[in-house]
């Protein structure tokens, strides 16, 4: 999601070669360890892309890594000098290294383990908590995490604790009482209200509302004409 909300953001922002082709990859399906994917990434996880824009495609993997390579190669979202960058890095970093916490550790035992264990469900509860004071605390200083402007930082924590502070991951916004960071909901707000944000949500998701799923994304006009809802309406409809 962090890498489409990009790819859509610089498209809003007028840079006409980051037009992207988005493949779905069913992570349930194991489709991370057929051979093609490998290739791309050796460590089977998404996002993973291929940059085909040289004169030598570049594969690029981890979700950080790619948001620098485009952030860098359009010359947006991200300082290019000076404490700025220093500041975007570190909380573009801090996400990547936060987040497996979160869904590695708390959403899995609160939301997919086969059984209710109370103790790893307080630890990760324990350490999210932790992590929504820490960002509640640097948003109450700032408009955005990395200072007064939006980077590449706010794109790739957003999809995370942005939409667990409005209550979109997990259903665990109650549980983890969200509503007591004020300051990261007027920031997850003030970020989910961005056109480019609510495409880029839309790419390769697989769950929720079918007029939300856009299974592939090859061109622009793909949002209005195939979303799930759209292509497969019978199928949409007997889900519910
Ligand atoms: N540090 C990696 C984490 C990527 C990651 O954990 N992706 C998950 C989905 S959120 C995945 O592909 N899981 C599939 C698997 O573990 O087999 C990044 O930021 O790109």
């Amino acid at each position: 999601m962090k890498v489409t909300i990009l790819l859509e953001e610089l498209l809003a922002a007028g840079h006409a070669g980051a037009e992207y082709d988005a493949w779905l990859i069913r992570i349930n399906e194991g489709d991370q360890f057929s051979s093609g994917f490998v290739e791309i990434n050796p460590n089977s996880k998404i996002p993973a892309m291929v940059d085909r824009s040289g004169p030598e495609p570049v594969r690029i993997f981890e979700s950080g890594a790619i948001l620098v390579h485009l952030a860098e190669k359009f010359g947006a979202f991200l300082p290019g000098s000076g404490p700025e960058r220093a500041e975007a890095l570190s909380w573009l970093f801090w996400q990547v290294g936060s987040t497996p916490f979160l869904g590695g550790g708390f959403g899995h035992f609160y939301a997919y383990a086969p059984e209710k264990f109370e103790y790893p469900i307080n630890r990760y509860a324990m350490e999210v908590k932790r992590q929504l004071d820490v960002l509640d605390r640097r948003l109450g200083e700032s408009e955005y995490v990395a200072g007064p402007d939006y980077t590449i930082a706010d794109m790739a924590i957003w999809p995370w604790y942005g939409q667990l502070a409005q209550g979109l991951l997990y259903e665990a916004g109650t549980f983890l009482q969200v509503h007591e960071y004020r300051n990261l909901r007027r920031w997850a707000e003030q970020v989910a209200s961005r056109p480019a944000v609510q495409r880029g949500r839309m790419v390769n998701r697989v769950t929720g509302d079918a007029a939300s799923q856009l299974h592939e994304r090859h061109e622009a006009s793909d949002f209005e004409t195939r979303t799930q809802d759209k292509i497969a309406p019978a199928e949409s409809e007997a889900a519910g």
